[in-house]
């Protein structure tokens, strides 16, 4: 076991290392508030933020299968506060994440490490795992407003307002399900 947590410190300061630079200056400029692990790609790039359900003006259902979304694709407004209606209709763990491709690709080296430390089984998810102190207070929690994790049958929601974003996509970064096709474009008009 603690081999396994020194691993995954390792691997969470290699991530942190390699992303440190570069988000802390995107950090300032967004304005969006980051906090430890995960949180720092969430707050990679301004794509616009949690929305409040009293701002909400449509309704997607989006149902996730193996390994594909359904819709495929998306089309918000600038400045357009959508709730996101999530079913896991499909027979593994899913993701739906709004962000950029490089933010999906970031996230994407998390949920490798959410595997190798069987907090992620193909169908099932280790909530009590996901609360786990992997030192510097860091945590495979999986919490971000931009992003649910749901296992198979579950529901979940998300409110965005969008902001006028490039290569803005929703996707899966369960371990090969994004490469496996389990993304989607959203253009901002
Ligand atoms: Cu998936």
């Amino acid at each position: 076991m603690h081999s396994l947590v020194k691993q995954g410190r390792d691997v969470m300061k290699k991530i942190l290392l390699s992303a440190g630079a570069g988000l802390l200056a995107l950090v300032v400029v967004s304005g969006v508030e980051a906090s430890a692990g995960h949180d720092q790609h969430a707050a990679a790039a301004p794509m616009g933020q949690p929305g409040k359900a009293s701002e909400v003006t449509r309704t997607i259902e989006v149902s996730m299968h193996d390994n594909y979304f359904e819709p495929e694709n998306l089309s918000v407004s600038d400045g357009e506060t959508v709730r996101f209606e999530i079913t896991n209709q499909g027979g593994l763990v899913h993701e739906f994440n709004i962000g950029t491709a490089a933010m999906h690709e970031g996230h994407q080296a998390d949920m490798l490490m959410m595997v190798q430390h069987g907090v992620l089984k193909g169908d099932k998810l280790d909530r009590s795992m996901m609360e786990m102190d992997m030192g510097n207070g860091q945590t495979m929690k999986h919490d971000d407003p931009n992003s649910v994790l749901l296992e198979p049958g579950e529901q979940g929601e998300i409110i965005w307002t969008f902001a006028k974003t490039a290569n803005l996509q929703f996707a899966c970064n369960v371990p090969g399900h994004y490469q496996a096709g389990m993304q989607g474009e959203i253009s901002v008009q």
